[in-house]
């Protein structure tokens, strides 16, 4: 048994595509619980610590920017091995090389903008999910 937690935010592009139901959807059908979830549009100091770890890369501020512009549904989710299982459900980064039947692949693209929008977050490691649903809901 690995029983994990994960952090999955459906970014403000999800939201305001009217994307949530069926990105949730996926989740509740791959198997995966919903422990918590709320909508909120998340202020900077927020993103300053979700997004600590990209400080200084070309891409930080554009994409505080971005995550700033609108509501976003944060998620916890559990299961065995959810936080792979997660990011095996999303895709890779870039929507335009993401693999037909994922969250990115299926729903998202490339719409020429300074930061790839792509629909979802997912924590990347049990370190990173600790620390992530620490900030979105308290310890
Ligand atoms: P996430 O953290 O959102 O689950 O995505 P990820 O692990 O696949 O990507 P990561 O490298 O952690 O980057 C965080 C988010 O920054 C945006 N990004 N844009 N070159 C670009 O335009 C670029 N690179 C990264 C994406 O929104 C990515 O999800
Ligand atoms: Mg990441």
């Amino acid at each position: 048994m690995s029983l994990e937690r994960t952090l999955v935010l459906v970014k403000p592009d999800g939201v305001k595509r009217h994307l949530t139901g069926e990105i949730l959807s996926r989740i509740e059908r791959k198997g995966y619980d919903i422990v918590e979830l709320k909508q909120l549009t998340p202020s900077r100091e927020l993103l300053e610590q979700h997004y600590a770890e990209h400080v200084g890369k070309p891409f930080y501020e554009p994409l505080v920017e971005f995550m700033m512009s609108g509501p976003v549904v944060a998620v916890v989710l559990e299961g065995n091995r959810v936080i792979e299982g997660f990011r095996s459900l999303a895709g890779t980064t870039e929507p335009t090389l993401a693999a037909p039947g994922t969250i990115r692949g299926d729903l998202g693209r490339d719409w020429g903008l300074k930061v790839q929008q792509n629909l979802v977050h997912g924590s990347d490691s049990p370190e990173s999910a600790a620390r992530e649903i620490g900030i979105w809901f308290g310890a």
